[in-house]
């Protein structure tokens, strides 16, 4: 039975990608920073497989090594890695963005994913084996007006997926990114700060992807054969084109 650490599984993609991994039988570590959520998806996986949880914000470095280094018996080795926890915080042209938005991205979608990577790394050299799954983004590809320094928060993804990949290869550790576009989740609420009203009209008129949809392409990448490496995918709802073009005329 492998063991899946997923950041970011209270909500959204991560969420549904331990309710996929659960369907496959992956034992679960799940992180986020709302232990009653924690709870609530543990209580409703924990028939199907063994789940333990974690409660850090993956900014504290302590914490981050505290909690991975002090892992349970039954939960120490971990087979995959979904570096998933992250948000766009504001949406503004560069001359206005907030520094506290700033740091909020660099600090989580970046510093973090790598604080959690450093501490899961050497577990997986040591078994010789592993697979790494680094959610990106459509704006970690291309740059859309107003996402400045998400784009760029998700531009170094991009770059530390490919890195990742390259500095692991001769430990046979898999490394791998997904790119989705627009997916409704809690994302444009933690974008717009609770602008419910903004963060719907982001999803209205058309049919954006579903957390589900990309938890189910999560859940093939680390369901293939040792000798297949799903690399890099970008995964649009239809109605998009690109960062800028969406259809709002189908729905
Ligand atoms: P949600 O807001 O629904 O989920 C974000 C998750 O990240 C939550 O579980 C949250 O948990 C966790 N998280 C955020 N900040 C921290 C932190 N400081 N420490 C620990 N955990 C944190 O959004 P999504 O599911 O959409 O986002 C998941 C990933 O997908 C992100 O990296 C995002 O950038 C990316 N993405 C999203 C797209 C979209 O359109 N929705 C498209 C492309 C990529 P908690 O608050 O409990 O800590
Ligand atoms: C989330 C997708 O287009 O809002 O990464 O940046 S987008």
């Amino acid at each position: 039975m492998k063991t899946a650490l997923i950041t970011g599984a209270t909500s959204g993609i991560g969420k549904h990608t331990a309710i996929e991994f659960s369907k496959k039988n992956i034992r679960l570590i799940l992180c986020g920073r709302r232990q009653e959520r924690l709870d609530a998806l543990q209580d409703e996986l924990k028939a199907s497989v063994p789940v333990h949880t974690l409660c850090f914000d993956v900014r504290d470095k302590e914490k981050v090594f505290d909690n991975i280094n002090k892992l349970p018996e039954g939960f120490t080795t971990i087979d995959i890695l979904v570096n998933n926890a992250g948000n766009a915080h504001g949406l503004d042209p560069i001359q206005n963005g907030s520094i506290d938005d700033w740091d909020a991205m660099i600090d989580i979608n970046v510093k973090g994913l790598l604080y959690v990577s450093k501490a899961v790394i050497p577990k997986m050299i040591a078994n010789k084996s592993g697979h790494i799954i680094n959610i990106g983004s459509t704006a970690g590809k291309e740059v859309y007006p107003n996402g400045n320094v998400y784009c760029a928060s998700k531009h170094a993804v991009d770059a530390i997926n490919k890195g990742m990949r390259i500095d692991l290869n001769s430990h046979g550790i898999k490394v791998g990114a997904i790119h989705p576009g627009l997916v409704e989740t809690e994302f444009s609420n933690v974008r717009f700060k609770g602008d419910t009203t903004r963060a719907d009209a982001v999803y209205n008129g058309f049919d954006p992807l579903r957390p589900e949809d990309i938890a189910d392409i999560i859940t093939f990448m680390v369901t293939r054969p040792y000798h297949v490496n799903i690399a890099d995918l970008i995964v649009l709802p239809t109605a998009q084109a690109s960062s800028t073009i969406v259809n709002k005329n189908v729905v």
